[in-house]
C-alpha cells in the first residue's frame, strides 16, 4: 500500500491523479466501491451495508447508536435463522435421499422428530414471531430515529408560520410579509433535538379561495405534508381572539375557523395538532389572553415569546410519545432486540420467511402422521424460506439484491 500526501491544490491533485492513471492504469474508486467489495467477499452483509449507510448519513447520537448497533451486533440473530433454516434443509434432504427401510433412514425419522420440528418451532418460528412483535413498537420508533419525526407548520394566511419557522431556525429561511400567501413552496429545515432528528415544514397559507394558480398548487403542497407528517402546530392570529366573546374557549373559536373543518378536522383522528396562538404582542386588552391550557400556546413570533415554551411542550410531547413507551412485556433480554427491524423491507422478508416456515411444519407434521410424501412440500417451504433470509442478508443473487445494492450504494461516497 503506497500513501500520497500532496498539497490540497485541485490542479496538483488532479495532475497527480493523472499521473497515476496513464503511468499505472489506476483509477478512482466509485462511490461506496470499497464497501460493495467487502459485501462481494462476504466480509459484511447486506444487513451490515445498509447499517453502513445509516451510519455515514446519521446525524444524531440516537441514528448514530442505532446504526452500530445493528453493524456489530443485530445482524447475527438473522445469520442464525439462516443457519438454522439450513440446517433444517440439510437434515430433510437427507432423510429423503435415504430409503424408509433403511436403518439410517430410522435414525433420520428421529433425527425429524427430535431436531427438525423442534429447531423449526422454537428456533426459527418463535423466534420470528417474538421478535416481530417486540419489535413492532421498537420498529416505528428505529424507523422514527432513522428518518425522523416530521412537523408542519398549517394555518391561514399571515398567521405568521414562516416567522415562527425563522424563529426556530435562528435564520431567514422563509420569506415574511404582510401579504397574504407569501409562501408557496413548503420548506424544510433539520433539528437535533436532545438527540432526535426532526424536520419542520413551512407551507403555503390556507384558505377557502386561493387567488390564482400557484397558490392553489402551493395549499395542495400543504395538504400533501400534512398527510405525511406526524405533529401539526396549527397556527392561529390571536387577533381572531379580538371580535370574540370574552367567554369563547380558544378551541371554539380555532374551530369556527372556516379552514379547520375544511382542511384539519380530517386528519385530527390520527394526528397530534398543536393549536398556537401567534401575535399576543397585539392585543390591546389583555383580558382577551387566556390561560394556557393543554395543546394551546400562545406566542408572540415578533417579540420572541412563548417560543422556548412550545419547543420544550414539543420535546415533552415527542419523547413521550415516540421513544419512551417501551414494547408490552418487554424483559431485559427484549431491550437487547430493540430496534433491529429498522426497515419495512426487513419486517417483508421475515414474514414472507416465517409463512413458509409455518406452512413446512404444518406439511412435516402433517406427514408424520400419515406417513405421506409431504416433507417433499416441507422441503419446498424450506428452501423458500431461506430463499426470503437470502434476500434479507443479501446472499442471493436475484436481481432484487441487485436493485437493492444499487439503491443502497448510490447513497455511499467515493473512497468508503
Ligand atoms: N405583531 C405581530 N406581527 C407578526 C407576528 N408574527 C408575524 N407577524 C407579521 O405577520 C405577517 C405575516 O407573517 P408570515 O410569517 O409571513 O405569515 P405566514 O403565516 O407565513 O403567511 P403566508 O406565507 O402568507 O401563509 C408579517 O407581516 C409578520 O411580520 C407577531 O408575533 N406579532
Ligand atoms: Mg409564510
Amino acid at each position: 500500500m503506497i500513501e500520497l500526501y500532496t498539497h490540497g491544490n485541485r490542479l496538483i491533485v488532479q495532475e497527480v491523479c493523472n499521473f497515476l492513471s496513464n503511468r499505472f492504469k489506476l483509477r478512482l474508486a466509485e462511490a461506496g466501491e470499497f464497501t460493495k467489495r467487502a459485501f462481494m467477499n462476504n466480509k459484511l452483509n447486506l444487513i451490515q451495508v445498509e447499517a453502513l449507510q445509516d451510519l455515514m448519513s446519521s446525524e444524531t447520537m440516537e441514528q448514530k447508536k442505532q446504526a452500530l448497533s445493528s453493524l456489530h451486533q443485530h445482524y447475527l440473530i438473522f445469520e442464525q435463522w439462516n443457519k438454522n433454516i439450513n440446517q433444517c434443509i440439510a437434515y430433510l434432504t437427507a432423510y429423503m435421499d435415504f430409503g424408509d427401510d433403511n436403518e439410517d433412514a430410522q435414525n433420520l425419522d428421529k433425527l425429524w422428530n427430535l431436531m427438525v420440528i423442534p429447531i423449526l418451532q422454537e428456533q426459527c418460528i418463535e423466534s420470528m414471531q417474538q421478535i416481530l412483535l417486540q419489535n413492532q413498537q421498537s420498529m416505528q420508533r428505529g424507523i422514527l430515529i432513522r428518518e425522523g419525526i416530521k412537523i408542519v407548520l398549517l394555518g391561514a394566511p399571515n398567521a405568521g408560520k414562516s416567522s415562527l419557522m425563522n424563529r426556530i431556525a435562528g435564520s431567514d429561511v422563509s420569506i415574511v410579509s404582510e401579504m397574504e400567501g407569501t409562501t408557496r413552496d413548503v420548506i424544510e429545515i433539520k433539528m437535533n433535538i436532545h438527540g432526535y432528528l426532526i424536520n419542520l415544514f413551512d407551507t403555503a397559507g390556507l384558505r377557502s379561495d386561493p387567488t390564482n394558480k400557484v397558490e392553489e398548487e402551493g395549499m395542495r403542497r400543504s395538504l400533501k405534508k400534512l398527510q405525511e407528517s406526524h405533529i401539526v402546530i396549527y397556527m392561529l392570529d390571536m387577533q381572531e381572539l379580538v371580535d370574540k366573546k370574552q367567554d369563547a374557549s380558544l378551541q371554539t373559536v380555532a374551530e369556527q375557523q372556516p379552514i379547520f373543518s375544511q382542511f384539519l378536522k380530517p386528519y385530527l383522528k390520527d394526528k397530534k395538532v398543536f393549536y398556537v396562538w401567534n401575535k399576543m404582542d397585539l392585543l390591546q386588552d389583555k383580558s382577551n389572553q387566556k390561560n394556557e391550557f393543554q395543546d394551546h400556546l400562545q406566542i408572540s413570533c415578533k417579540e420572541n415569546q412563548g417560543i422556548d415554551s412550545l419547543m420544550n411542550t414539543m420535546q415533552q410531547y415527542i419523547q413521550h410519545e415516540f421513544f419512551s413507551k417501551q414494547p408490552e412485556q418487554e424483559t431485559e433480554s427484549s431491550q437487547v432486540v430493540a430496534n433491529i427491524i429498522t426497515r419495512q423491507r426487513h419486517v417483508d422478508c421475515i414474514n414472507n420467511c416465517l409463512d413458509n416456515l409455518i406452512q413446512a411444519k404444518r406439511y412435516l407434521e402433517v406427514g408424520k402422521e400419515t406417513n405421506s410424501s409431504m416433507p417433499d412440500l416441507a422441503l419446498e417451504h424450506l428452501r423458500l424460506a431461506s430463499s426470503y433470509m437470502g434476500l434479507l442478508l443479501g446472499n442471493s443473487h436475484n436481481s432484487d439484491v441487485e436493485d437493492i445494492l444499487g439503491a443502497v450504494f448510490k447513497e455511499f461516497c467515493i473512497g468508503k
